[in-house]
Order: structure tokens, then C-alpha cells, then sequence
């Protein structure tokens, strides 16, 4: 009986991540290979963020995982990927206060319960997998030993979802195609650090609560088959993209940064458009902000601020500095005006339901 009576746990936390060129298509669906490189900013953990605590105990019967409070089956090919990863790199494990003592070879036989939850609605419609998966995956690092870099654990935590790999670094990342075929070389790298532009002022408009119609799984699957736009983007816009937004992060060249951003999420919406059949992922609100910002940028001459859309209809939108931040707020709620008394936290911009 006290043989099995002891527990160990682990906890990590991981922010989500705003994709400034966007990862759209896979070509390896398996394993999860993207067709282009991507580049985003890692958010602050305060705000949008996973927090996981992985327990292990010779009591559990079974891996289980729960998310916020909710069980949820881990028998997805995704779940099984990290785990599986994760274990072969396991360590020796001692806590002598406890008196356990794990040999790197039990953890096969070790069964893992996981508590998940996000610090935001999940209905707000903001992803949720690329925190997730990256926090899934440093947990586990964290619980087994594994001492792996944060490379490797990025190309882990690709194969939970595409986007959580960006998701293992803060500041700016980039996640590499890679060539490989079997995915080694398709990581995360940190372009800057957490500090490098501390100006940087992230708004984001809910515009809508509902569940999105087309995941981006089947979204992107969808369009690498049908869209001809598509393989034009990865193979001849992204690369020469790529480059240059590296250069405007180093340089901090706000007016460079937010042009390609605002281009590569118009383009990314394209290609959904030119998806058979097309995937609207944009709605009016979302067109409207589009239009606010646009006019605005326009008539002071240069940019005040970029704004890039996911799959979805949120507009998450990135001022220069705090005054831009404040402006932006101004307007915002100007050209969509909140009835009296709201709550401006969970404010969601023309949901005609409020
Ligand atoms: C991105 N998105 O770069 C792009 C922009 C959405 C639009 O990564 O199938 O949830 O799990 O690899 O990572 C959303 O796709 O897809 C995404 P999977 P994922 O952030």
C-alpha cells in the first residue's frame, strides 16, 4: 500500500503566440511540417496563457488529462505524439525528501494524470492549442528530467499543434520549415528576446464569441489541395517576407513590421478565399476594423498600427507604443461604441447580441 502511495507533480506555464507570418498548410500532416517558415511574438504569460500540472503516481491506472476542470480523452494521435516523445527521453528521477526514487526505464510503465486551464475564456474564440500543447510538453519535460533543448522540445510540441512550437520561446520567434524529412530540423528559434522591443502595445478586439466553423486542421488541409495562390506564397512571397521582417524586429523598424504584418494576414484570408470550397474567416466587424485602421494609417502618413487576423474573426491589432495603444482604444470604441455600463474587459465588439 505505501508503495503506491506516493505522487509527484510538476507544473509550467506557456503564453499564446501571434503568428506575424502565418504557418498556412502542411506537408507532412503526420508529423506536422508546414510548407513555409512562420514568425511570431510570444504574448506576455499574464494575459493569454496555459498553466499544466502533470502528476505521476503508481496509483494511476491510465493517462487522463483534464482541461479547464473538464475531463478530455487523450487517445488523439497528437496527445500520444508529445507523450510518447517525452518518455523516450525520460531521466532517473530522485526526491529523497519523499523517498521516490524513478529509474529513466519505469517511466513506460508510469501513467500521468494532466490538469490543464487557460487564464482566458475559451469561448472568447482565441487559440488556445498553441499555448497548450507548449505547455503540455514543458511539464512533462519538466516532471520526467528530460534536459533536451528547447529546440527539440519546440519540434515536440509542433507535433501537438503546428503553431505551439513558437509558442516554447517568448519575444520573436521564428519556426523553420526545415527540410528534413523526418521533421529534426523543423523547430522554433528565438529571433529576439522578451525585452528586445518592450514599446510593442498588443490590443485585441473579441468580435465574436462563437466557436469558429472550419478548424484550422481541415482549414489548411483544405487549401494546400485546392488553392493555387497558396503554393505561390510559401514558395516565392514568404521567403522574401521572412527576411525582411527579421530585419524590421532587429531594427526596430515599426513602419517596415507593420506593412508586412498587415500584408501577410490579408494574403493568409486570401488564400482562404481561394480555397475550394472558400473559408470565411473574416466577418464584417472584422472587415470594418480592417477599413478604421487602414483610413487611419493613411492620413497621419505613416503607421500607427498593424493589424493581423488568425482563423478567425478577432482582430488582434499591435501599436508602436503605449500613446498609439491608447489612440487605438479611442477609435475603436468610437466607430463601435459600447452600450452604457459594459464591462470593457469582456466587451466583444458588433455581437449584435449584447
Ligand atoms: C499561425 N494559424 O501561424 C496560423 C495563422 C492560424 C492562422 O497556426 O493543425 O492550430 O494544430 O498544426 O497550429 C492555427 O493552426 O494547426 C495556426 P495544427 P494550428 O498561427
Amino acid at each position: 500500500e505505501s508503495e503506491k502511495s506516493w505522487i509527484l507533480m510538476a507544473t509550467a506555464r506557456s503564453p499564446t503566440n501571434i503568428a506575424v507570418i502565418k504557418y498556412w498548410g502542411k506537408r507532412d500532416e503526420e508529423l506536422i511540417l508546414p510548407v513555409n517558415d512562420s514568425i511570431s511574438v510570444t504574448l506576455d504569460p499574464d494575459h493569454l496563457s496555459a498553466t499544466t500540472t502533470v502528476a505521476v503516481s503508481p496509483s494511476f491506472e491510465q493517462d487522463r488529462m483534464w482541461l479547464n476542470g473538464k475531463e478530455i480523452s487523450l487517445s488523439g494521435g497528437r496527445y500520444q505524439n508529445c507523450l510518447r516523445e517525452i518518455r523516450k527521453r525520460a531521466r532517473d528521477v530522485e526526491d529523497e525528501k519523499k523517498g521516490i526514487r524513478i529509474q529513466k526505464d519505469d517511466w513506460n510503465n508510469l501513467h500521468v494524470h494532466i490538469a490543464s486551464y487557460n487564464n482566458f475564456p475559451t469561448a472568447a474564440g482565441l487559440a488556445s492549442s498553441a499555448a497548450g500543447f507548449a505547455c503540455l510538453v514543458f511539464a512533462l519535460a519538466k516532471l520526467m528530467n528530460v534536459k533536451e533543448e528547447y529546440g527539440e522540445l519546440s519540434s515536440i510540441a509542433r507535433q501537438g499543434s503546428g503553431s505551439a512550437c513558437r509558442s516554447i520561446y517568448g519575444g520573436f520567434v521564428k519556426w523553420a520549415m526545415g527540410n528534413n524529412p523526418d521533421g529534426s530540423d523543423s523547430i522554433a528559434i528565438q529571433l529576439a528576446e522578451e525585452t528586445h522591443w518592450n514599446d510593442l502595445f498588443i490590443v485585441i478586439a473579441v468580435v465574436s464569441s462563437k466557436q469558429k466553423e472550419t478548424s484550422s486542421t481541415s482549414g489548411m488541409r483544405e487549401s494546400v489541395q485546392t488553392s493555387a495562390l497558396l503554393k505561390y506564397r510559401a514558395e516565392t512571397v514568404v521567403p522574401s517576407r521572412v527576411l525582411k521582417i527579421e530585419e524590421a524586429i532587429r531594427d526596430h523598424d515599426f513602419a517596415s513590421f507593420a506593412r508586412i504584418t498587415c500584408a501577410d494576414s490579408n494574403q493568409f484570408h486570401a488564400i482562404c478565399l481561394d480555397t475550394t470550397p472558400p473559408i470565411f474567416y473574416m466577418n464584417d466587424t472584422s472587415h470594418r476594423i480592417i477599413s478604421l485602421v487602414e483610413r487611419w494609417n493613411q492620413s497621419e502618413g505613416t503607421l500607427q498600427v498593424a493589424y493581423t487576423f488568425d482563423a478567425g474573426p478577432n482582430a488582434v491589432m499591435i501599436a508602436p507604443n503605449r500613446q498609439a495603444a491608447a489612440l487605438l482604444l479611442q477609435r475603436l470604441l468610437f466607430y463601435f461604441p459600447p452600450p452604457q455600463d459594459t464591462d470593457l474587459t469582456s466587451y466583444i465588439l458588433g455581437d449584435k447580441s449584447i
